[in-house]
């Protein structure tokens, strides 16, 4: 128990001393700016809705990068695709792509062939998918790293994180309070032959039940470190993201609480059996494993809507994308029993609920994990709707302009963002530049590109993109978006 907590505070220590060593004139210019942001009282002149005494910078620093049409998914009952992730399953050479409402399909590498791999929300499976409103449905999906070894333990098996309208099971957690609106499920599913075109195994295998408080903020993203190779303790490790179960200002106080798995991102061993009803294991190098009061499970905590994670495969960094309350997005790095801050801080500032954040001591408390970027929410470049996505660290020289930059994104804007991973920022909104696309005419937002697609598509033109960005195996990066059903790729200038 010890050595973790330890751990912990040197964690927080180095982002605190980085902080300190790289950022006084930032810290100053916040408690500058919300001075002036103050109204009256101490507590007003110490707290502000914009805590950042600059906007994103949008001219210097932007890179273009040339983009064309890779794959179109079709619509359903008329409305778009609701494209959440895009995976690469490298040994039966295919990339998959789901859509929020219940379907997985599967691309192929050229992208000229979509194909439906398996629909959740088939009654024959009994999943019944929830798929109501912006944030409810398929919300994730993995592929186990063994999907194509044949007599592997693996084989065959892919997971699923979605939310069901099926409530009649006991869930494994229950969240303490709210409104029981709805449940979120994983699920295994193993196909008796991977590369088989379509799903050809049984019903999924439960792994883990959610009782959910609020209607918004579910499951989050789910993934297996893609750099971990057979023998090494993070192969087979499934992380799994868990959003603070909603309303607004986490009412329930979860994230905070260690024996709730809501708003942590938790890692389990899918095949295991030392976990809840024994339908999965616990791995016994989890950060909280033997800690009284505390989920083995829980692998970081202080998370609000842990939507994508993401490694850098030239150090092993774990990066996450947390979407804020109602003034700062962040993406922050992740280490083990990392907590993240949710909801005593908003990224480098106390949250102060309604009031928003409290600027008088940015990144203050060594028990924490600051963000390596963070923008507000009134930032001009942005909809009035802003949330962050990502995580894509370009090592491959796939795009040579993206080499060595850390992409994300503001995902109802679509606008799209780079930071240099060999030298992180160390929070603020001034370490990262835009990223335009250049599909055949003038460089542009990805927006601008969605809306030009829907009229040539004959439909009103969208007011949002809800961007989401996908990679394969060779360093290809996808552009995904609820909009127009087209994937887009990346690709180098002139290509
Ligand atoms: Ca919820
Ligand atoms: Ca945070």
């Amino acid at each position: 128990m010890e050595p973790m907590v330890r751990r912990r505070i040197e964690v927080g220590s180095v982002a605190a001393r980085s902080f300190a060593a790289a950022g006084r004139r930032v810290a100053a210019a916040w408690i500058a700016a919300a001075a002036i942001a103050g109204t009256a009282g101490p507590l007003a002149a110490q707290t502000t809705t914009s805590p950042l005494p600059s906007s994103i910078e949008s001219v210097e620093g932007i890179i273009v990068a040339d983009v064309v049409e890779f794959a179109t998914l079709p619509d359903v009952d008329g409305e778009a695709a609701r494209m959440m992730l895009l995976v690469d399953e490298p040994a039966t050479r295919r990339l998959f792509v789901n859509d929020m409402r219940g379907r997985l399909y599967s691309v192929s590498y050229d992208g000229r062939t979509v194909e439906l791999y398996l629909d959740l929300d088939d009654p024959r499976w009994g999943v019944a998918v929830e798929s109501q409103g912006r944030e409810r449905g398929f919300q994730s999906f993995a592929f186990h790293p063994d999907f194509g070894r044949e007599g592997a333990p693996g084989y065959g098996k892919f997971y699923t994180w979605t939310d069901t309208r099926n409530t009649k099971p006991k869930p494994d957690f229950k969240p303490g309070g709210g409104d029981a609106t709805h449940h979120t499920v994983l699920l295994e599913w193993t196909a008796r032959n991977a590369a088989s075109p379509t799903y050809d195994g049984g019903a999924p295998r439960e792994l883990l039940r959610l009782e959910q408080p609020f209607r918004n903020h579910n499951g989050g993203h789910i993934a297996f470190n893609p750099l971990a190779r057979p023998g090494d303790p993070d192969y087979g490790k499934l992380y799994v993201g868990v959003a603070d179960g909603g309303s607004g200002g986490d009412p329930l106080r979860l994230s905070q609480n260690m024996q709730s798995p809501f708003g942590k991102v938790l890692r389990i061993d899918p095949l295991g059996s030392n976990g809840v009803r024994g339908a999965y294991g616990i791995p016994a190098d989890n950060p909280f494993v033997g800690q009284r009061r505390a989920l083995g499970e829980i692998y970081a905590l202080g998370v609000r809507n842990p939507q994508r994670f993401g490694w850098d495969p030239a150090n092993g960094t774990m990066y996450l994308a947390d979407i804020g309350q109602n003034v700062v997005e962040e993406v922050s790095r992740v280490t083990p029993g990392a907590n993240l801050g949710w909801n005593l801080w908003e990224g480098s500032f106390r949250y102060a609920g309604n009031r928003g954040v409290d600027v008088s001591k940015p990144r203050s408390d060594p028990a924490m994990t600051y963000p390596v970027v963070e923008y507000a929410h009134g930032d001009p470049l942005l909809q009035r709707r802003v949330a962050v996505t990502g995580i894509v660290v370009h090592r491959s020289d796939a795009v040579p302009q993206l080499r060595g930059r850390v992409l994300f994104g503001d995902f109802p804007s679509g606008e799209i963002f780079h930071f240099d991973a060999d030298n992180p920022p160390e929070g603020g909104n001034r370490g990262f530049g835009r990223v335009l696309l250049r599909q055949g005419g003038a460089p542009t937002t990805l927006l601008e590109l969605i809306r030009a697609r829907n009229r040539a598509q004959g439909k009103p033109p969208a007011e949002r993109a809800d961007l989401r960005f996908g990679e394969d195996a060779t360093g290809r990066v996808f552009l995904l978006n609820k909009h127009d059903g087209t994937i887009r790729m990346i690709v180098p200038s002139g290509a």
